[in-house]
């Protein structure tokens, strides 16, 4: 039995001479953090030795880990009461920054995934790249994006353990890197499951030359060590693949080689595939499979042998529709980097050849892995991979009829689909006790930790008790907000309002343009007395920008200029306020969800993979304003298209339209649409001599590539009804209660659970 946690607190605490009363910040989060982790240690370094499943993947997003390691750990009401009784506050750990070692909604499904495996009691483990900055923290200057290192490990990382004897060598056309391993005890139900995050820290592994040093060459003496170290300094920043960088390829290589050295290892003499099922979060860790296949021959196989475990091993999970975002590298690059790897690749081009021919397949162009001189990863991952999934119904069907056609028609069962999900530990019980704790009293705790019968919930959609109940945890989550937003922001937002939110990485294809244009054609409406009974709205944006999406950074700058035309009339202010919020991350999002009415899910419609923002915001009783595009279909579906509001362009409209599709069409025969365009270029508002809103609008008029002048009329209208109706408040809050009660197929439970069975034939 181990220690009591109390006492194992006080011990940590006096390793630094202080006590609970004195202790700084720091040194309780490592005091707590070490306490807690001793408590599950034995567990977690006795693992039974049965076929595991491995997550591989370039980021995982797992935001602030403490608060979720003490409630899975059974601990976290043992820490409150431990801090009350000393006179601290439990909250204390709101201050410790998130580790971003992700950009978005890939990395973030990492990072779910991972909680609902050890929750469920699955055997998974990450493998991922220790940066040692993630994604950058967002400044607003002036209303401009500014970008600063995010310096993580300036709290310390109590989390993880070093393990430098599993460090491993990690082979480039230049020589060697090491990977030493920083492992995370990833916390199951009550501490029963514990498993890991792997994440590797590239270091190198010469020593520092002393003779070059001696002889004057200071410089050149540190080298080396500079340049296998500057391999995990940082996460790229773009959330689509663009540029061909020579480090981003290091990276991808490094971590997947390094995994999979790791795991052969631990195999043994018994066949890989009976060990490992090895699931590629999307195409970045691609290369493993070469990595697999090269070291399989290097250990006696044949090629063909050695393919045939691969193919039993890997599964690979695509999240985009988009054919540019595609991962591609040149294959000279690759040469000059993994010179190694090419050979196998050829041998993998070899037998797709030999299959393609075998079903009568004579024209290989769209199947080459290699043609000339680009390598195709995302065919590499499909071809290899026993399995394929896309991560929303529709998008799964579209990567049938579209990007992955000729993959589908040549092997009709090994594309499927596996809808996404969000842990409800963190996206309910933790970020919004308040509603968890009324879904435990209705429905019983478990339908509060796993969303277990919350569908059971609709019975209460009409009653009035419930309803009462449910619009005063809103109130209390939007005080909660304000309270947060004026701390950070140093703006005041009113609580009597609809909480409108769009919260996502910026891009074009979601359409924050398309939000804040109709901001502001609202805004002229109440201004021309048009819309006397709006009911008044708070806009919250947050979201970062690539450093080098110009177009993103526009966007930025104009939501600010919206903000600050709001501000400046007194007749706009005392209707609408426009936030852009600093800085946004999971912390963030933690805090914005349980307040927010509206969900803006509005990518145009076959642009949005999935989408997991929307469930967890549905879960915590906002209605979707949204496309049918990724998961809204299936939210809908789920919590009943009278409790959303669903607008524009459909797929299959959007197809139609593409071949002739004129913006100015639009702008010309609608008035509304053409005063907000207008207004980018008429001096209405200010760019600051960037150029940017004049940017924004030639885009708009000339190319409009998401169609974000097709949906304006669809979506102010649609948005208009949403205003009136919030106004009866009660049968708003039964809308809410009917998208909590179908929030219960989005449990990432339920996700992992069907990779473990369909997939990775693996058993809780
Ligand atoms: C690749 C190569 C080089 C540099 C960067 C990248 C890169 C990095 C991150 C490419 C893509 C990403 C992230 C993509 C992403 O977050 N996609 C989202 O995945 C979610 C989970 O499935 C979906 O819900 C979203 O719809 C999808 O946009």
């Amino acid at each position: 039995m181990a220690i009591k946690f109390e006492t194992a607190v006080k011990e940590e605490l006096a390793k630094y001479g202080v006590e609970i009363e004195t202790a700084d910040i720091k040194q309780l989060y490592n005091a707590v953090s070490s306490a807690a982790l001793s408590q599950v240690a034995k567990k977690w370094n006795r693992q039974k030795k049965t076929k595991r499943a491995a997550y591989l993947s370039a980021e995982f997003l797992i935001g602030r880990v403490v608060y979720a390691n003490l409630l899975n750990g059974g601990l976290l009401d043992r820490f409150k009461e431990l801090m009350i009784k000393h006179d601290a506050d439990p909250e204390i750990f709101e201050r410790i920054g998130d580790p971003a070692l992700g950009n978005g909604g890939l990395g973030r499904l990492a990072a779910c995934y991972l909680e609902s495996a050890a929750y469920c009691g699955i055997g998974l483990d990450g493998y991922g790249i220790r940066y040692r900055y993630g994604l950058f923290r967002q400044q607003i200057e002036n209303g401009f994006q500014r970008e600063y290192a995010d310096d993580w490990l300036k709290w310390g990382d109590p989390w993880s353990v070093r393990k430098d004897y599993d460090a491993v060598k990690v082979q480039f056309g230049d020589g060697y890197v090491t990977a030493v391993p920083y492992d995370m005890a990833i916390i199951g139900k009550n501490g029963a499951t514990v498993n890991t995050l792997r994440l590797w820290q590239a270091e190198s592994d010469e020593p520092f030359d002393f003779n070059l040093f001696n002889m004057q060459k200071y410089e050149k003496a540190a080298d080396s060590r500079l340049k296998a170290e500057r391999l995990s300094d940082v996460l790229y920043p773009n959330d689509d693949t663009l540029q061909g960088k020579k480090l981003r390829l290091r990276q991808e290589y490094f971590f997947s080689s390094a995994s999979i050295i790791d795991m052969l290892r631990k195999c043994g003499d018994k066949p890989f595939s009976s060990q490992y099922a090895v699931q590629l979060n999307d195409s970045h860790p691609t290369v493993a499979i070469p990595e697999l296949i090269l070291r399989l021959t290097e250990g006696g196989m044949t090629f063909n042998e050695a393919f045939n475990e691969a193919r039993k091993t890997f599964s690979y999970t695509n999240h985009t529709v988009m054919p540019e975002a595609m991962e591609k590298w040149s294959l000279s690059l690759m040469r000059s980097v993994i010179p190694h790897i090419i050979p196998v690749l050829r041998q993998i081009q070899k037998r797709l050849r030999a299959e393609l021919s075998a079903k009568g397949i004579t024209d290989f162009t769209p199947y080459d892995i290699i043609d000339n001189d680009t390598v195709h990863m995302a065919r590499l991952a499909v071809f290899v991979s026993h399995k394929v999934n896309g991560v929303a119904a529709i998008h799964t069907e579209i990567l049938k009829d579209t990007v992955l056609k000729e993959w589908h028609d040549l092997n009709p069962d090994s594309i499927i689909n596996v809808t996404n999900g969000i842990t409800p530990r963190r996206w309910l019980a933790l970020c919004n006790p308040e509603l968890a704790e009324l879904v435990a009293d209705t429905l019983g705790e478990d339908a509060s930790l796993t969303l277990k019968g919350i569908d059971r919930l609709q019975d209460f959609a009409n009653d009035k008790a419930f309803i009462e109940k449910i619009k005063q945890i809103k109130r209390i989550k939007k005080e909660q907000l304000a309270h947060y937003i004026f701390e950070r922001e140093k703006r005041e937002i009113r609580l009597d309002a609809i909480y409108d939110v769009q919260i996502k990485r910026l891009h074009e294809y979601k359409r924050q343009l398309l939000n804040i244009l109709s901001v502001l054609d609202t805004c002229f409406r109440i201004e021309s007395g048009e819309l006397a009974d709006f009911t008044p709205t708070v806009y919250i944006f947050g979201g970062k920008a690539a450093p080098g999406y110009y177009m993103a950074k526009a966007v930025i700058k104009l939501i600010n200029a919206v903000s600050e035309y709001v501000e400046a009339s007194p007749q706009l202010r005392d209707k609408i306020q426009v936030v852009f919020v600093t800085d946004y991350n999971v912390s963030y999002a933690e805090k914005i969800i349980p307040a927010a009415d509206i969900s803006e899910q509005i990518s145009l419609a076959g642009t949005e993979a999935s989408g997991t923002g929307n469930m967890k915001l549905m879960l915590n009783g906002a209605v979707t304003l949204g496309t049918y595009d990724g998961a809204n279909v299936e939210i809908v579906e789920q919590a009943g298209e009278q409790n959303n509001y669903i607008f524009g362009l459909r797929v299959e409209e959007v197809e139609k339209l593409k071949g002739d599709y004129t913006p100015m069409r639009y702008i010309d025969s609608n008035p509304r649409l053409k005063r907000v365009v207008d207004a980018l270029t008429d001096g209405t508002l200010q760019d600051d001599g960037s150029g940017m809103f004049s940017d924004l609008s030639d885009s708009l008029k000339n190319e409009d590539r998401y169609m974000v002048c097709a949906d304006f009329a669809s979506y102010c209208d649609t948005r208009d009804r949403l205003n009136r109706e919030y106004r009866d408040e009660d049968s708003f809050a039964s809308k809410r209660i009917m998208n909590i009660a179908g929030a219960g197929y989005f449990s990432s439970d339920r996700s992992v659970g069907e990779y473990a069975k369909r997939i990775w034939g693996i058993k809780k």
